[in-house]
């Protein structure tokens, strides 16, 4: 039997904050048109490709009369790719606002990610659905996946699909490469005047979605609030025991934002940030080299315990590394991956990699432990990369320094004791119930893409800023998905992307960070943020990510 947890039916009742300007009911919200956008790049070529969609103005809302035409709508929504926290409230907010709006609006919940458009599965929302998600972790309320929706085939099922249920408008809630689908599929639907607006909502954990406009994504307050409790709680306990060296791989597939921002909570001895790495051009022995400082400074001072994180996306920032994986994937395209699976042994197939890597990337090969050897062959994504989420990169380093702490013995330089333990976070945090901060931020996100919908945006993005402020003082409103775009050359062509967000090594939060590494390799300062408050003051309880904090001066 099912039961609930005093929390979750606490979180039921929570009423999310909006924006001062959606708080006073549909009928008081109008549009102040900005100015018109271009992209942030290669704007001749993203015009081109986006005649329909291209150069629109960006909006903001306000309190006045709602001079949108009313019409019934029926709208249907998608989750797309890795979950983050306060998904479930997009699409509540998105349906409070549909109801408020029109009792008759209709809400679709698209079963599975992109692929359920196309393989027509929904659910139709209602009050009772919908309340058993409010305010709670997950994207279960309808799934997600990993289909992306590209292809012109995809777009005519897409188009019959919409026809056949009326549906008007279809909101798409995903990270770079999904609101890069959404701008594609809303300049299909405007080119063949089928009468579907697109809206996308700006999600993923790792925090790579955001520019001048938008100021984060959702789910990267909660998954890192996640995280860094578990640190510091790892922290405490190293600081304790004082025996064990931790390391702890954080998520993140490209981006190192989730590992620099648990550090600013969490203050370890060491933080590797993958864009830093590459900058300049680190090799795996000088990383190790850098980490081992700290282990034989601590040492020395009697301190035989610290805390290492390691963002999950690393090793492709390492330059040797990235050629190292770039050859592998060569070596594994097209029939070779069935040659070189078929073959018996580990030793067999290490003959095959010999062969088939150059003298370089067999030396950086070599000096792997077996386990990552082996990881570097686990099957690749739909995209043919790497899952660098099933490198154990925490390991890895961890066997690198070990390697380095003997030789400095060896040599009379270090004298003191090395015992790892191993951590990856990920899962655990992009899930979890959502932070105040989350819950409001993604609940706005749905009630402003309602919005959007009845004033017939189309390739919009639902935005909402002035985020480091109360809710209060949020502004809610849009901007044209194409305003992010770019052009870069993925698998061999050239394409239309919102251009991902890395860390800024110019950046405040980086900035910070670097200004106080060293005593954080040297100290012990840990920094204990606890778990996420649900309920209780506003400064404990609705406090945003210390990298938004520090991006706004604050
Ligand atoms: P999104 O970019 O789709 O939001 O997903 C991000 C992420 O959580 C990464 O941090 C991680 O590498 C990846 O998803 C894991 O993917 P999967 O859920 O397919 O294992």
């Amino acid at each position: 039997m099912k039961t609930l947890s005093p929390l979750q039916i606490a979180r039921y009742e929570y009423a999310p904050k909006l924006p001062g300007m959606l708080r006073n009911g549909v009928s008081e919200i109008c549009v102040k048109e900005g100015l018109p956008t271009e992209s942030v790049a290669d704007q001749a070529k993203i015009k081109e490709l986006f005649p329909n969609t291209y150069g629109k103005k960006e909006i903001t809302f306000e309190k006045g009369k709602n001079t949108a035409a009313s019409k019934k709508q029926v709208v249907g929504v998608i989750l797309s790719g890795g979950q983050a926290p306060g998904g479930h409230n997009v699409v509540c907010g998105l349906y409070d606002a549909l109801k408020a709006t029109n009792k008759e609006n209709v809400l679709y919940g698209f079963k599975g990610g992109p692929s359920g458009l196309i393989e027509d599965k929904y659910v139709i929302f209602d009050d009772e659905y919908i309340n058993e998600f409010r305010n709670t972790g997950g994207f279960d309320i309808i799934g997600s996946g990993r289909t992306k929706l590209e292809t012109v085939e995809q777009f005519e099922i897409a188009e019959k699909v919409c026809k056949a249920h009326g549906i008007n408008a279809i909101v798409i809630i995903g990270g770079d490469d999904s609101n890069t689908n959404a701008a594609v599929l809303a300049e299909y639907f405007a080119a063949h005047n089928s009468g579907v607006q697109v809206i996308g909502c700006p999600k993923t954990i790792d925090g790579d979605l955001k520019n001048e406009d938008i100021e984060c994504s959702f789910g990267f307050d909660t998954a890192t609030k996640t995280y860094s409790e578990l640190i510091g709680n790892i922290e405490r306990d190293a600081n304790s025991a004082k025996k064990y060296w931790h390391f702890v791989k954080v998520m993140g597939r490209s981006a190192s934002h989730v590992a620099l921002e648990c550090a600013l909570e969490t203050q370890p001895n060491i933080c590797l940030i993958g864009e830093e790495v590459a900058d300049k051009k680190m090799s795996l022995s000088s990383i190790a080299d850098y980490i081992a400082d700290s282990v034989a400074t601590r040492a020395a001072d009697g301190n035989n315990f610290g805390v290492a994180i390691i963002p999950e996306g690393i090793v492709e920032f390492v330059p040797e590394f990235g050629k190292l994986i770039a050859e592998i994937n060569e070596l594994l395209a097209g029939k070779k991956a069935e040659e070189f699976n078929a073959l018996a042994s580990w030793a067999d197939k290490y003959a095959f990699i010999e062969k088939g890597l150059t003298k370089e990337s067999m030396a950086v090969f070599a000096i792997l432990p077996q386990g990552i050897q082996q990881q570097l062959f686990l099957e690749r994504d739909p995209h043919g990369n790497v899952q660098v989420s099933l490198i154990e990169s925490e390991k890895l380093f961890s066997a690198l320094v070990k390697d380095n702490l003997a030789k400095r013995k060896a040599e009379g330089k270090y004298n003191g004791k090395f015992n790892a333990l191993h951590h990856f976070f990920g899962y655990e945090g992009r899930c979890a119930f959502p932070s105040n901060f989350d819950a409001d931020y993604c609940y706005s996100l749905g009630y402003n893409a309602c919005m959007l919908i009845q004033y017939g945006f189309n390739g919009y993005l639902s935005k909402v800023s002035n985020l480091s402020k109360p809710a209060e003082e949020w502004v809610a409103g849009g901007m044209p998905i194409t305003k992010m775009m770019n052009i870069e050359r993925r698998h061999g062509e050239d394409k239309p992307v919102i251009r991902k967000a890395l860390v800024e090594l110019n950046g405040k939060p980086f900035k910070f960070f670097e200004a106080n590494r060293a005593s954080w390799a040297k100290e012990t300062a840990y920094r204990y943020p606890g778990a996420i408050q649900y309920y209780g003051p506003r400064e404990v309880c609705d406090i945003t990510t210390r990298t938004l904090a520090l991006e706004k001066g604050e």
